[in-house]
């Protein structure tokens, strides 16, 4: 992705997960919004991109952050503002995993993984989209989570349409560190 595809798929992000103000939008209540009363928005606040750059972007983008559905766009997982994504509960893999940065792990293993800003924890099928997610925190630790007993314990996992998996929080029980750097 370009340096313009980037700047213009955060802006995206904040717009359809966290501020739909800042550009005087509002998502439905499952997050979705008409492509052309975005595009409009965007072009009102000196953004603008056409129908066909946004589906380049949404398209191109590294981590299917965004769907297009009859005529309107959502983001598939991510949001800060409360947003139902009507996804269905899904049994786990029977490890999932988490990366998060070493400073906040006596805070994981005190109180459990939250949710924190967003509106799920994020959970990962494989370590190395774990460390990835750790890194931007600081010096990445991973989390494996006992899903299958999670599972059994009767909490619910969503898969969401980009491949993240989602909870609502982890008891403290059912995390191991396996991976730290200090
Ligand atoms: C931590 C990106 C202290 C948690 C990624 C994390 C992901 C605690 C941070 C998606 C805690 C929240 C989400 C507790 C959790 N005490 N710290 N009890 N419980 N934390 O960004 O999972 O590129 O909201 O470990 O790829 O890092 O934006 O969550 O470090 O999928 O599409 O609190 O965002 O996707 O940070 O990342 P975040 P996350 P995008």
């Amino acid at each position: 992705m370009g340096k313009n595809t980037i700047r213009i798929s955060k802006f995206l992000s904040l717009v359809l997960r966290h501020k739909p103000e800042t550009i005087g939008i509002e998502l439905d209540s499952n997050g979705w919004v008409s492509i052309p009363v975005l595009l409009a928005a965007l072009a009102a606040n000196g953004r603008a991109i056409s129908r066909e750059e946004l589906e380049k972007i949404v398209q191109e983008n590294d981590k299917q952050r965004f769907a297009i559905q009859d005529g309107r766009i959502r983001a598939n997982q991510g949001h800060s503002i409360s947003v139902s994504l009507d996804l269905e509960p899904t049994i786990p893999p029977a490890s999932l995993y988490h990366g998060t940065a070493t400073r906040f792990l006596a805070s994981i293993l005190g109180s459990g993984l939250k949710k924190m800003n967003r509106q799920h924890v994020h959970l990962s099928a494989d370590k190395v989209t774990a460390r990835k997610v750790g890194i931007r925190h600081g010096k990445p630790a991973i989390l494996k989570i006992d899903a299958s007993q999670m599972t059994q314990d009767g909490f619910q996992f969503f898969l969401s349409n980009n491949g993240v998996w989602l909870t609502d929080s982890v008891a403290p029980r059912y995390i191991e560190v396996i991976e730290h750097d200090v």
